[in-house]
């Protein structure tokens, strides 16, 4: 068997102001009461229009409502990996880079019936996820390793499948790429959902920047995850902008008593086109056949 690679999960400033950030972030109840009667929370957003007349309900059902509305499109999100995923056997082995507390790797493995490791450097998201998993009793078909998503502890060509859910902002994306592509079998495939800085309609992107100082994050440019695929070897089969279906999410965050304050620069930023909401499929290449699709890095 091959030995675990000796992978330090905080290895610069940043990754020790984030893991912070992470670690103080337990009392979270827009996501956590969310997650509440079905075990599934997430810490990715919903797409898709919602049921209106939730915002016309009675005041005393009124919030319950609206969370639960707000879930059901968090639940029905994940749809757009396993959509992208194409058919996936049950013997397959599925990465979930930046597993939050484990929503999106249950909702693959209920579909699939894969093998799924979540990957996270949040020691309380991780006990979290593993309790789950025993509630769910996947914990012989879903694990959860801590590990820096960049950096990580497996050997090369273990996966047949990698994703990443909204977790990007937080990694150098050639480093990212790089380290989906060692791990990813050839013809594996990376699919990713992501919000990121629109760099053809603007340059200024005052939101974007709350954004990132609200969750201590780095947004990307959309040019930069695509320069930063094709460098890795993974080729973009699919790219889908679901921006204009994101915005309904945070019309509706906006009118709960959970509402944390963010919520006006994402309607703001995808309104005004500072931001787009995409969903990223991508096939891995021979290292061969990645020599001849390597572009320029120069920004
Ligand atoms: C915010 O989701 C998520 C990110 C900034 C990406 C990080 C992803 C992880 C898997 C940790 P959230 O659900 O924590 O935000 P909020 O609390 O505003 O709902
Ligand atoms: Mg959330």
């Amino acid at each position: 068997m091959e030995q675990a690679l000796d992978t330090p999960t905080v290895r610069t400033s940043y990754e020790r102001d984030l893991h912070r950030h992470w670690s103080d972030k337990t009392n979270d109840p827009i996501n956590l009461r969310l997650g509440a009667e079905d075990g599934l929370y997430h810490h990715h957003y919903g797409v898709g229009g919602f049921d209106p007349s939730v915002l016309q309900a009675p005041l005393d059902v009124r919030e319950k409502l609206i969370l639960a509305e707000m879930h059901r499109m968090e639940n029905d999100q994940v749809s757009l990996i396993l959509d992208a995923l194409g058919e996936v056997p049950a013997d397959a082995r599925i990465m979930d880079a930046g597993s939050g507390r484990g929503g999106t790797s249950f909702l693959l493995h209920r579909r699939f019936g894969c093998l799924m490791d979540g990957v996270n450097f949040c020691g309380h998201h991780l006990d979290f996820s593993r309790q789950l998993g025993v509630r769910h009793g996947y914990q012989d078909r879903v694990q959860f390793t801590e590990a820096n998503m960049v950096a990580t502890p497996f050997a090369d060509q273990t996966f047949d499948y990698v994703v990443s859910n909204e977790t990007t902002m937080y990694v150098d994306l050639d480093e990212a790429f790089g380290e989906f592509a060692r791990l990813l079998k050839p013809a594996g495939r990376y699919v990713l959902v992501t919000w990121c800085r629109d760099d053809t309609a603007t340059d200024v992107h005052p939101d974007a920047d709350a954004i990132d100082r609200h969750y201590v994050c780095h947004i990307h440019r959309r040019s930069a995850y695509l320069r930063a695929l094709l460098n890795a070897g993974l080729v973009p089969k699919q790219v889908t902008d679901l921006t204009t279906e994101a915005i309904p999410y945070w019309e509706l965050r906006s009118a709960s008593e959970l509402a944390t304050g963010v919520e006006p620069h994402f309607l703001d930023a995808y309104r005004q086109g500072q931001m787009n909401y995409i969903v990223i499929t991508a096939d891995r290449i021979s290292e061969a056949a990645s020599e001849n699709v390597a572009v320029r890095a120069d920004g």
